[in-house]
């Protein structure tokens, strides 16, 4: 691949989360080194804590540019798609890209990727994250090109889909490449800082609000969730990633073994499922919203009322758990 010069497009998962956006730029910044011509393409907005990100406004926003988005798949050689396993994920992006002729590379760590989508298919799922597999591709590639800037994003799609190192795989690989990655220059307080430090005022008051007046706690399940309506997301003025670590607090209580978010979004219900360790929430997830992800974090798109949600939800956790 190194010869020629290539046209590729590099896009991940909607509602992109720092592994999403670490391991699309990262490969796109490596491949651009080598010469290719690369378009990263995100379906949606990107949260604003991740806005700092090497090379993000390079970034092309599918909802926001279709027609520019078209014309960049129907002249593409290859697409990559990364931290995501099957291009149906993307909704009205996946639309567009069922026809075109590119080459198709998926590398992913989510479980059960359709193998017939992809021409080569990369998938680990007792990884960290797609930012590790990234990596380990790019070291094997040449690790001369992984600069500060690669180092940055792999850096934080690491540590984010670990969820700052609470449910890593307990292996010795991710904190070694992080050891790589601080060798090439990055500052991880400052990273850190810049995902985990920058809530706004209205967001920090939103997470405050979800625990304090939403959480309900079914007790002999070792189940808590919230339920937000789009009502009281606009009270906040809702922002993309506003919700993002929302799920995960109600783990921090003892007896907690599974939480739930359950939020009204525009046209569709969101949920978000989080695990200790032991406890599967991707079966519930599939099973009862048609979803996916890992077994100690998963989702679903629910078409229906955010009420009809909650109800489904509490049956699951009464025959589930
Ligand atoms: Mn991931």
């Amino acid at each position: 691949m190194s010869q020629q010069s290539y046209k590729i497009i590099v896009t991940t998962h909607k509602n992109p989360d720092g592994d999403a956006l670490g391991s699309s730029i990262a490969i796109s910044r490596f491949l651009r080194k080598l010469g290719h011509k690369v378009s990263i393409v995100i379906p949606d907005a990107i949260p604003s804590f991740y806005l700092w990100m090497p090379d993000i406004d390079q970034a092309i926003i599918f909802d926001d540019d279709n027609a520019l988005c078209f014309s960049i798949f129907s002249d593409a050689d290859y697409l990559i798609a990364t931290d995501l396993n099957s291009l149906s994920r993307n909704m009205s992006m996946s639309v567009s890209i069922n026809n075109i002729k590119a080459f198709r590379i998926c590398i992913d760590h989510h479980l059960d990727p359709p193998q017939n989508e992809w021409d080569i298919l990369i998938s680990d799922n007792n990884v960290s994250s797609t930012s590790e597999i990234i990596y380990d591709l790019l070291t094997y590639m040449d690790p001369n090109l992984i600069d500060k800037q690669i180092a940055e994003c792999i850096y934080t799609g690491i540590y984010t889909d670990t969820n700052k190192f609470f449910h890593c795989c307990n292996c010795s690989h991710p904190y070694e490449i992080i050891a790589e990655l601080i060798k090439k220059g990055i500052n991880v307080n400052e990273i850190n800082n810049l995902i985990y430090n920058s809530y706004t005022y209205d967001r920090f008051r939103l997470l405050g609000y979800s625990i304090y007046e939403k959480l309900k706690f079914i007790e002999n399940k070792g189940v808590a969730y919230i339920k937000l309506t789009q009502k009281e997301l606009q009270e906040f003025n809702y922002h993309p990633g506003y919700t993002e670590g929302i799920v995960s607090m109600p783990l921090s209580i003892e007896n907690v073994n599974v939480s739930a978010l359950i939020s009204e979004r525009k046209d569709h219900i969101k949920i978000s499922l989080r695990s200790k360790a032991a406890y599967d929430v991707r079966y519930l997830a599939q099973r009862y919203f048609n979803g996916g992800g890992h077994k100690n974090a998963s989702g679903a798109d629910f078409y229906g009322s955010l009420d009809e949600a909650e109800k489904i939800f509490i049956e699951a956790v009464e025959e589930y758990l």
